[in-house]
């Protein structure tokens, strides 16, 4: 069944009704419900597996923790991105669509987010603990987050499967997952165990990390299923999106980095590791630009290490270095060069989409 949430509407001066624009509240608890319509559809027997009360409770619980808690900004995108193509009210239909499909880019991202916080020995995650922290849940995480990965298929299969662009719609997500991948094994491997090789924190190639580890499943893939869904065909339009929205992303992860260190673990739900962990983090990247020898030697003795003294030099030394200073900057530039580039986009409502996606980051707090 379709969402049955009744669109607000007005009487105008001239006696005509109009659609009111949705409160942000309201947005979410309509979406809310899709979630809950998609979780029982999973829930439910079906050809390829017949759930044990046990197994089932399992699934939903996990499902709760893991999917439903954090902004949701990446689902909620896809829809307001096909109102925006579109340039009118969505249809039942087209809201569902939509709305089902932002919870596979959910759902993408908490299984991402349930074997991250695995890699990244992370403590909680949107203000309760790591799913693999949870007792009785450990490893089974690692496949909890396979099982939740393999419902996205299921999803699109019973919804989207007579569609024109299923096909490219299966891909899109095959290909999108594939990069993130890529970019977390970057992620990873250039967080050395052992000794600390400071050669390795530079621009090129932490721009590459986040780029792919970030940018396209967070940022390109909601927009590029909107494209999809309106029957889009031109390729170029795909790659203007990739373009800006990448370069958004990236902007992102910036700010997620300096969040890691900066944020209020109660405000964003998380509790920091990037130093503890030794990433290549943004802020780090930036330090060692403009760090003296001795600075330099501080770093390599004091980052990635579990001690909380050490971890407090690190963050004296980004302080010695400005690095707040170096973020507003870096904030207000990208906000500059990225409106620049969406000024330059031909298309309108395509451009009304990057401003939006833009609006909701600027100097986000979480
Ligand atoms: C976030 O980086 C990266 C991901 C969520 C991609 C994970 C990809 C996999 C294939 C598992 P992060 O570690 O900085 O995020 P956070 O700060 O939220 O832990
Ligand atoms: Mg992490
Ligand atoms: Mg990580
Ligand atoms: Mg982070």
């Amino acid at each position: 069944k379709m969402g049955t949430l009744a669109v607000e509407t007005a009487v105008t001066a001239n006696g005509s009704r109009e659609v009111q624009k949705i409160k942000p509240e309201n947005e979410r608890s309509r979406f809310m419900e899709i979630y809950n319509q998609l979780k029982n559809e999973l829930l439910s027997d079906s050809k390829t597996f017949q759930y044990t009360p046990e197994s089932r409770v399992w699934v939903e619980k996990m499902l709760d923790h893991t999917i439903p808690g954090g902004k949701l900004n990446r689902g909620i995108s896809v829809v307001d991105s096909l109102r925006s193509l579109l340039e009118r009210e969505l249809t039942e239909e087209e809201y569902f669509l939509s709305s089902a499909l932002g919870w596979c880019i959910e759902w993408l991202q908490g299984y991402f987010l349930v074997e991250d916080d695995i890699m990244d020995g992370s403590v909680t995650r949107r203000g309760q603990p790591c799913w693999y922290r949870v007792p009785k849940v450990g490893l089974i995480a690692v496949n909890d987050g396979v099982v939740l990965r393999n419902h996205i298929p299921q999803i699109l299969r019973r919804h989207f499967k007579k569609k024109p662009y299923y096909m490219e719609l299966v891909d899109l997500f095959n290909e999108v997952e594939y990069q993130t991948s890529l970019g977390q094994m970057l992620d990873l491997i250039t967080t050395p165990e052992g000794e600390v090789d400071l050669s390795k924190y530079i621009m090129p190639t932490y721009i590459k990390i986040v780029q792919y580890k970030t940018a396209y499943y967070s940022f390109y893939l909601p927009v590029a299923c909107a494209l999809l869904m309106v029957g889009e065909k031109d390729e170029a339009k795909f790659e203007a999106a990739e373009k800006i929205l990448v370069q958004m992303g990236t902007y992102f992860q910036v700010q997620d980095d300096f969040l890691d260190c900066y944020g209020d673990p109660a405000f964003i739900g998380k509790i920091g590791t990037d130093i503890e962990d030794t990433k290549c983090s943004w802020l780090v990247v930036q330090a060692l630009q403009r760090a003296s020898e001795h600075q330099k030697n501080l770093i390599k003795e004091n980052y990635g290490k579990k001690d909380p003294e050490k971890v407090a030099v690190i963050k004296k030394l980004y302080k010695e270095l400005n690095i707040q200073k170096v973020f507003d900057d870096y904030e207000h530039e990208s906000y500059v060069g990225l409106n620049a580039a969406i000024e330059k986009v031909d298309n309108l409502p395509l451009q009304g989409v990057f401003k939006a996606f833009l609006g909701k980051i600027y100097k986000r707090q979480k």
